[in-house]
């Protein structure tokens, strides 16, 4: 009889305590936002998607939806490169491109412009100009119009693109031949800096962690600085893969331009899991090898990651992004090349027609085990 009450009285405050339990979490989740990227490493750096058509016209609901939960920073493809944007010389192209930033603004997103000067993916009719007046005349015709046209809503240009050879010699693009050196990298940081002097100019190239690379970075950013033309920051592409580059090389890059005083980016950020056959590196988008094309051997997860390589890029991510931690204070953005797995370029470079895996989300938009890690290392 005299235990009656007193168990009672247990049951009742064990529902009251599972009641309470309940509110707080419905509290919390209330109040916490969920958790994704951007929002981990909000107080570390940005965190970009390089995006396609597609995405710019929202006619892929899902991909948006993803890019606006987990991304703070978006950088178009293909869409504002010169084939594109200034096809003729008398006509620019600003549809999708005007597309791209109005949704950049729409979600109040860091928006990067690539790339106002590049050997690649040029318009036929600039690899025909022959004399350094007409080339001059025309790249300033090409920045002022399209700086002009985005001034104070394009926050970051990417204004000269792969510039220089991987000994770090300057590449002999059309510019570089035509204006007789490397005075057009200077033109075309003077006139972006005076067509929107509030954006943040970049250097971008592929492999800037290498050595002999870094020294040709340093030569351009102290070429600019030395002549009092602005330079914000140098954009490492960072087309990794699960072997290399070494940590240490990406450190001491990071370190280098640091020192130089510009901020930098990583902004090509994929990690690929197939197998290379010739060693290649970086992203010179010239090479690719139609002869392994349907060798079994050189695609080895046709549907999806086994669960050790989803681990070794879960590693291999999870050790890229402590090293980002650990120079936060130098780094401005981190951007991946494609939103999920399914958008990257690497199915196709360099052998057509592979599937690859060098994201974080899978072609299901799903988060691989590469994003955990990821997104532990904020938890720990
Ligand atoms: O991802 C881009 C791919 O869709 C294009 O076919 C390719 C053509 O050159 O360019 C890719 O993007 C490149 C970027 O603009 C500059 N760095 C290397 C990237 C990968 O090639």
């Amino acid at each position: 009889m005299t235990n009656k009450p007193s168990t009672l009285l247990l049951i009742m405050i064990a529902f009251s305590i599972f009641l309470n339990c309940k509110n707080t979490t419905v509290k919390e989740n209330a109040i916490s936002p969920l958790p994704s990227l951007k929002e981990s490493f909000k107080n570390d750096f940005l965190i970009g998607a390089a995006i396609s058509r597609s995405q710019i016209n929202q006619t892929d609901s899902l991909s948006n939806a993803l890019l606006e939960k987990e991304f703070n920073s978006i950088t178009p493809e293909n869409d504002m490169k010169w084939e594109q944007i200034h096809p003729k010389e008398d006509s620019f192209n600003f549809e999708t491109a005007d597309k791209y930033v109005a949704l950049g603004e729409k979600n109040n997103m860091h928006i990067v412009g690539h790339t106002l000067l590049w050997h690649s993916q040029l318009a036929p009719w600039v690899q025909n100009i022959q004399d350094s007046a007409t080339m001059a005349s025309t790249i300033k015709a090409h920045i002022n119009k399209i700086v002009g046209r985005y001034k104070g809503r394009i926050n970051t240009w990417d204004v000269v693109n792969e510039a220089l050879n991987e000994d770090g010699s300057p590449r002999e693009s059309v510019f570089y031949k035509v204006m007789g050196g490397e005075n057009y990298i200077e033109q075309a940081f003077m006139l972006a800096a005076k067509a929107d002097p509030d954006a943040k100019l970049v250097y971008n190239d592929y492999n800037l962690w290498k050595p002999e690379k870094r020294k040709g970075v340093l030569r351009i950013v102290k070429n600019l600085q030395d002549k009092g033309i602005k330079i914000d920051g140098v954009g490492m592409q960072a087309h990794w893969s699960l072997e290399g580059p070494t940590l240490e090389d990406i450190e001491n890059s990071i370190i280098a331009y640091s020192n130089a005083g510009v901020k930098v980016s990583f902004t090509e950020l994929d990690v690929t899991v197939l197998p290379n056959p010739w060693d290649l590196d970086g992203a010179a988008v010239e090479q690719s090898y139609a002869q392994f094309e349907n060798d079994p051997k050189m695609n080895p997860y046709p549907v999806k990651l086994t669960d050790a390589a989803q681990i070794q890029l879960a590693k291999r991510y999870e050790a890229i992004f402590k090293l980002f931690l650990k120079h936060k204070d130098k780094i401005e953005r981190v951007t991946f090349w494609g939103v999920n797995d399914g958008h990257s370029w690497l199915n196709g470079w360099p052998i057509n027609g592979r599937t690859n895996h060098p994201l974080l989300f899978d072609r299901n938009f799903e988060p691989k085990k590469a994003y955990n890690s990821v997104l532990d290392l904020k938890k720990q």
